[in-house]
């Protein structure tokens, strides 16, 4: 593969400072590395321009920084749009899970019908009316299927960005009343931690892909928010829950998924080195990378 990597260093899509350092971190883990060593050709587009979170004043609605966090979108979107036009796969690396309604905008013209897994404890399906705590990073799903705040829903002028009968959650263990209900009211598929206990991963990945094969999807995104895994493994996230997806049955996952050649773009998001141990979250994120990119143990 040609793979672009896009660095978007975010930390304004939630409350805690460090995140933001996500994308140095990976890099430091080694990332380009590991995927040139299987093959693919890899360039480095560098980041998106973020605002300082010091400077930020925007304080209009009970959304946190919602102006940078839109013109930070927008720029992701373009950028994502470009690399596309030249063939490259996406490869995008946060800073706080909000920088996926950027990607998503990016991603869903290129596509008729894109499918999403969304590799994560939380379902990202909050508003501005059922948000608990108005930060970005717990919306962008909601906002990607067309509901929120008109202004983040809009960017680059279409929406939905995405179908959300074209959307399966995975690992999700903390789900806030609101986003418990938009997912019957969606028919959102969800593999909760209880069905990957009770299935076993190599089931729930199997049905995850049999389901968007159903769809006819034209490309599949993963956004792997890596507080999906448990924080055991990565204990260098913002939201840690525990009870997570195991090391293991993550690289399966990553495993099928490679097989299935199924994977069009991804991005892995809340790698905070602040609030780590020695870089282990950024350093799974990359052997994870290593997985869904087709890594061989023999
Ligand atoms: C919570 C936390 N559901 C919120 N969301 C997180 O603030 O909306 N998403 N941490 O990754
Ligand atoms: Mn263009
Ligand atoms: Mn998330
Ligand atoms: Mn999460």
């Amino acid at each position: 593969l040609n793979i672009s990597l896009i660095g978007v260093p975010m930390d304004l899509g939630q409350n805690r400072r460090g995140v933001d350092m996500g994308p140095s971190a990976i890099r430091y883990a080694g990332v380009v590395e590991r995927l040139e060593e299987i093959g693919h050709n890899v360039t480095d587009e560098g980041n998106i321009l973020i605002a300082a979170a010091e400077k930020t004043a925007s304080t209009e609605t009970n959304l946190r920084n919602l102006k940078e966090v839109t013109d930070a979108s927008t720029a992701l979107a373009e950028k994502i749009h470009h690399v596309m036009e030249d063939g490259q796969f996406p490869l995008i690396l946060g800073g706080d899970h909000s920088i996926a309604i950027g990607t998503l905008a990016g991603l869903g013209d290129r596509y008729e019908n894109l499918g999403v897994i969304w590799y994560d404890a939380h379902a990202d399906l909050n508003t501005g009316e059922t948000s608990p705590s108005g930060n970005i990073h717990g919306m962008p799903l909601a906002v990607s299927i067309g509901l929120g705040h008109e202004q983040l829903v809009n960017i680059r002028g279409f929406a939905p960005k995405i179908k959300p009968e074209n959307v399966v959650i995975i690992g999700a263990r903390s789900v806030d009343p609101g986003e418990r209900e938009l997912i019957k009211e969606k028919g959102i598929k969800v593999f909760t931690m209880h069905d990957i206990d009770k299935l076993g991963m190599t089931e729930v990945m199997d049905q995850a892909m049999s389901y968007l094969k159903e769809s006819e999807v034209d490309g599949v995104h993963l956004s792997l928010d890596l507080d999906g895994i448990d924080p055991l493994y990565t204990p260098g996230v913002g939201t840690p829950v525990p009870g997570g997806i195991s090391y293991r049955e993550s690289h399966l996952a990553m495993e099928m998924l490679y097989s299935s050649k199924m994977i069009t773009s991804a991005e892995f998001v809340e790698v905070n080195p602040i609030l780590d141990e020695k870089n282990k979250t950024a350093d799974v994120a990359v052997a994870l990378m290593g997985s869904l990119f087709g890594e061989k143990l023999v």
